[in-house]
């Protein structure tokens, strides 16, 4: 079977998280996706937090399958040839360096635009133009400048950086739906054209409700916040502990052995048109035609002292028979997993969501597979490259290199140290 992005060629400049993520997922589709690597030392995460020994590092090759790999030194007269080469013969340049750094390698967007002008280069950054706009920018920073952290955590604590990777892989994703949109456009003007995502844009993208709420806060209290009705509001957003963003007030709540298991709680939903159930289920019958329990409005200012009242119930339960129980009547829930019932979780195993890859050197490890489902494209796995594993075949058979030639590529020193590659 075909795969959705069969034929498209990517030069993939990305290193650490947010870029690889896109191309990832762009090779996951079906992408020629060629990892472009400084020699000798590649991507900066295949070192970073290495757990076996002169392997390449889980955090490198969770983010990296599915690609090629060639080892370049673009800042080497006979390496930028070769880049020359590889930007003619592809369809998309993605990269995420520090501000200007494709520039100072001779690859500005008009320079590119000669050499190609199909060529969709799409880059990834901390902030879009502005006063911020050359610095440099990591996960966490994006999740401060983005609005997540001054709205992540409880009210008189400090602001949380929250574990899902919001700045970097949420990027990469707003980057990756850039790219293919391009690639449909071009179908159509036949020219290339610039993708930009600036992670703190794209942070701001996933905080949309908050700034919702930034706008609703003029009109008076948050009623469905903790702070509502003892606390205080300020003229910005507060921090909303475990409430939820949306309509339907929601907690988590403690289950049984919550005193000595740190994951044994349930997110619960007091979804309105299940009320009547979750009063039944509780034990809370009186509650359904108490005028200051029947409705929401009622409830708004009681949610504390309900949600205690709920959670006597669910700490007499397991996570997962608390679940089963409120499933069962249709009211919103799920258990707090941890990430060890998440990589043992058979039906992720399943899905294809999580799978488990060989590797040559470090042996079998656990990834996240693709996430996003294609019918007639379904994802194949593979494990990330080694370093300059495929230098030889894109030279040669991608750009149809001669001998001779490849060998006073290799002369220069713009492949590093890990070759020859040319034929004897
Ligand atoms: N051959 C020769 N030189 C190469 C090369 C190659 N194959 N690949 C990269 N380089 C050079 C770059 O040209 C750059 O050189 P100059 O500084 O002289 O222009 C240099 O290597 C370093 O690249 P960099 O600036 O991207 O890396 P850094 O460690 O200084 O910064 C980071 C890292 C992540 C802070 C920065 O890249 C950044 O802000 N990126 C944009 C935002 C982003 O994606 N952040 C998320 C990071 S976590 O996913």
């Amino acid at each position: 079977m075909g795969k959705a992005l069969e034929g498209i060629r990517i030069l993939d400049f990305t290193h650490v998280q947010s870029g690889p993520t896109c191309t990832q997922l762009l090779a996951w589709f079906g992408a020629d996706v060629i990892k472009v690597e400084k020699p000798g030392v590649g991507d900066v995460t295949r070192a970073q937090l290495r757990d076996v020994a002169n392997a390449d590092s889980l955090y490198f090759t969770m983010l990296n399958s599915n690609k090629r790999s060639i080892t370049l030194d673009t800042k080497n007269p006979e390496g930028k040839a070769v880049l020359e080469e590889l930007i003619k013969s592809c369809d998309v340049l993605v990269e995420n360096f520090a501000p200007g750094a494709l520039d100072r390698m001779g690859f500005s967007w008009t320079r590119i635009q000669e050499l190609n002008p199909r060529m969709i280069v799409a880059s990834i950054k901390g902030f879009g133009p502005g006063p911020y706009q050359d610095h440099k920018v990591y996960e966490n920073v994006a999740q401060c400048v983005g609005g997540a952290a001054s709205t992540t955590g409880f009210d008189d604590g400090p602001p949380l950086i929250t574990g899902a990777q919001i700045g970097d892989s949420g990027t990469g994703v707003h980057l990756a739906l850039g790219i293919v949109t391009a690639l449909f456009q071009r179908t159509v003007s036949g020219r290339g054209q610039r993708v930009d995502a600036a992670m703190q844009d794209a942070v701001l993208n996933l905080c949309r409700v908050k700034l919702r709420d930034q706008q609703r806060i003029q009109q008076g209290p948050l009623k469905e916040y903790p702070q509502y009705p003892h606390g205080t509001f300020g003229d910005s957003v507060p921090r909303a502990g475990n409430a939820s963003g949306g309509g339907q007030p929601g907690w988590i709540l403690k289950c049984k052995n919550w005193e000595t298991d740190p994951n044994a709680y349930i997110y619960f939903v007091a979804q309105a048109p299940v009320w009547d159930a979750i009063c039944n289920v509780i034990g809370k019958n009186e509650w359904i035609t108490d005028p200051d329990y029947a409705t929401p409005a009622a409830r708004l200012p009681r949610l504390k002292a309900i949600f205690a009242t709920i959670e006597e119930w669910t700490a007499s339960k397991t996570k997962f028979e608390a679940t089963a129980i409120l499933s069962a009547h249709n009211i919103p829930c799920g258990p707090i997993l941890s990430m060890k019932e998440i990589a043992e979780d058979p039906s992720l195993r399943k899905s294809g969501t999580i799978v488990e890859i060989d590797h040559p050197v470090r042996g079998s490890y656990l990834t996240v597979g693709n996430p996003i489902k294609l019918s007639d494209s379904p994802t194949v796995v593979e494990r990330s490259p080694l370093l300059g594993e495929h230098t030889g075949e894109i030279l040669r058979d991608l750009l149809k290199l001669d001998e001779p030639r490849i060998r006073n590529i290799e002369m220069s020193g713009a492949l590093g140290e890990r070759f020859p590659i040319a034929a004897e």
